[in-house]
């Protein structure tokens, strides 16, 4: 059956970094003060002195400590220029979140905060969520809010106003990025409807990838600065302050494994079902009897396992229905179709024939997947052709199939030089141009463009009446001929 690990809390097992790195309070110390009275500044942040200290391990130590230890960044001295801190999560592996995520702050929350994920192990970034007191002045967003949320917009990303509300009110210090609600769309408001939720989680990838990351980015963007304008005199109460993050979620494992361990700090998935990989992303060596598929969660309640079989052997040949058998090769440890029918080739049939190329309309296991290139023979270089159908053509030769000429050039068993034209090369003393290929001359006019007069039998004293060297001016015309070719008509 398809399994997967339990979920978890996942705070236990990233590696988090801020940037600046010079983020946290303390260096030099500083004295605070609270946003609620700018003259109570009894909150010392002394980087050197344990418990003054106020580290960024401080958010994931669990809660429930009295007082709570929190992280604490600097505070807003460069005003008015913004007081920026990215704080990012690693995991160094795909995790998929299965309930909110919960940032408390220990003072204000943010005024301005965007939620980022990666899935890439921070290469690229994509917004989770928006965060402002005010979205259309802050993002130029209108406000909404994860209820408002449809299935048909489950993946919008949205700004919320929910979480910032300019005063702080003790009660009211987290900020949620919401899994369950969107969940409920489909799953029901208790999420009763579970195989409703996996059905949907299973054919739709996009859904599966939303609630799926390597990292996660806070980009703090603005602290709270309380119901009064900011006070450029008492900038000490203005900063950031977070006392703990809740991540839970569970190892992406493809539905191929029922444990994920922490192994020299490295998440990875105990994979099953003859896979391997951190994710459990491919079939084990001697196991590609077929390609390597995730598992699925339908039917419920057990799912289907996919499991990777072994190479070699007859069965589980995957061959695109072009062949039947499979012969198993040792040194690759990897079974590959033989015979390959409908002009296809490759370890599964995949590939089309020399001579033959991709048909775009039809699927791989189409029996007229391969077309002939039906490249012309006489003004082709070969017979195959490019995976759009297009042939090589020989000089003078153009066309998807290399049977049409090019300008200076005649069709006769493909491309020739012209020895006459109407522009270039007219033919002489009344000679009319045949087809490019020849002049046909009047009584008693001969040679190639007419040039001489024919002599007859006994008739003395004939003599070419043009000085022109016939010979010299066909070379001088297939120059001209190969002059309009390289103007960038084929490549030579
Ligand atoms: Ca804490």
């Amino acid at each position: 059956m398809a399994c997967q690990p339990e979920a978890a809390l996942l705070t236990r097992f990233l590696k988090i970094r801020l940037d600046p790195p010079n983020s946290t309070c303390g260096e030099p110390p500083e004295m605070y003060c609270t946003l609620e009275n700018p003259y109570m500044c009894n909150n010392e942040c002394d980087a050197r002195t344990p418990e003054l200290a106020h580290p960024p391990e401080l958010m994931l130590d669990g809660e429930g400590r009295v007082p709570n230890t929190f992280w604490q960044s600097v505070s807003w001295k460069p005003f008015p220029d913004p007081l920026l801190v990215n704080i990012t999560l690693s995991w160094g592996k795909s995790i998929e979140l299965t309930e909110d995520i919960v940032i408390t702050f220990e003072s204000g929350r943010p005024e301005q905060m965007i939620l980022e994920k990666s899935l890439d192990h921070g290469r690229t970034w994509q917004p989770y969520q928006f965060y402002a007191a005010d979205c259309l002045n802050s993002f130029g967003m209108e406000p909404r809010s994860a209820s408002d949320l449809r299935p048909a917009s489950v993946l919008d990303i949205i700004c919320t106003e929910e979480y910032s509300r300019g005063y702080v009110w003790k009660l009211e210090n987290t900020v949620r990025f919401e899994i369950q609600e969107r969940f409920a769309l489909f799953g029901g408001p208790l999420l009763r409807d579970m195989a409703s939720l996996y059905g949907r989680l299973d054919t739709t990838k996009d859904l599966r990838d939303f609630f799926t990351l390597t990292d996660l980015r806070l980009r703090l963007l603005r602290p709270a600065t309380g119901p009064t304008r900011v006070d450029p005199l008492n900038l000490s109460k203005y900063f950031y302050a977070i006392s703990n993050l809740d991540i839970r979620g569970r190892c992406r494992c493809n539905l191929h494994a029922n444990n994920c361990v922490l192994e020299n700090g490295k998440l990875s998935c105990e994979c099953e079902h003859n896979t391997t990989g951190l994710d459990c992303e491919r079939c084990k060596k001697g196991f590609q009897g077929r390609p390597w598929r995730a598992g699925s969660y339908l039917p419920i309640p057990k799912g289907t396992a996919n499991v990777c079989e072994a190479s070699g052997g007859e069965q589980n040949c995957q061959c695109f229905g072009h062949s039947n058998r499979c012969s198993y090769l040792d040194l690759l440890s990897t079974a590959v179709c033989v015979n390959c029918k409908h002009n296809t080739r490759g370890r599964h049939c995949q590939l089309c024939r020399l001579g033959y190329h991709r048909n775009p309309s039809a699927q791989l296991d189409h029996h007229n997947v391969c077309l002939d290139c039906k490249c012309n023979p006489d003004g082709s270089l070969h017979h195959r052709c490019n995976d759009t159908g297009y042939c090589d053509c020989k000089a003078g030769a153009t066309g998807p199939k290399c049977d049409r000429c090019l300008p200076g050039y005649y069709w006769h068993k493909g491309c020739q030089a012209s020895v006459c034209d109407n522009l270039l090369s007219r033919c002489e003393n009344g000679g009319v141009c045949e087809d490019n290929g020849r002049c046909l001359c009047p009584t008693p006019y001969t040679g190639l463009l007419c040039e001489k007069v024919q002599c007859r039998k006994g008739a003395a004293g004939c003599v070419s009446q043009s000085p022109r060297d016939p010979t010299l001016h066909r070379v001088l015309l297939s120059l001209t001929a190969l002059l309009i070719v390289a103007n960038g008509r084929i490549p030579l």
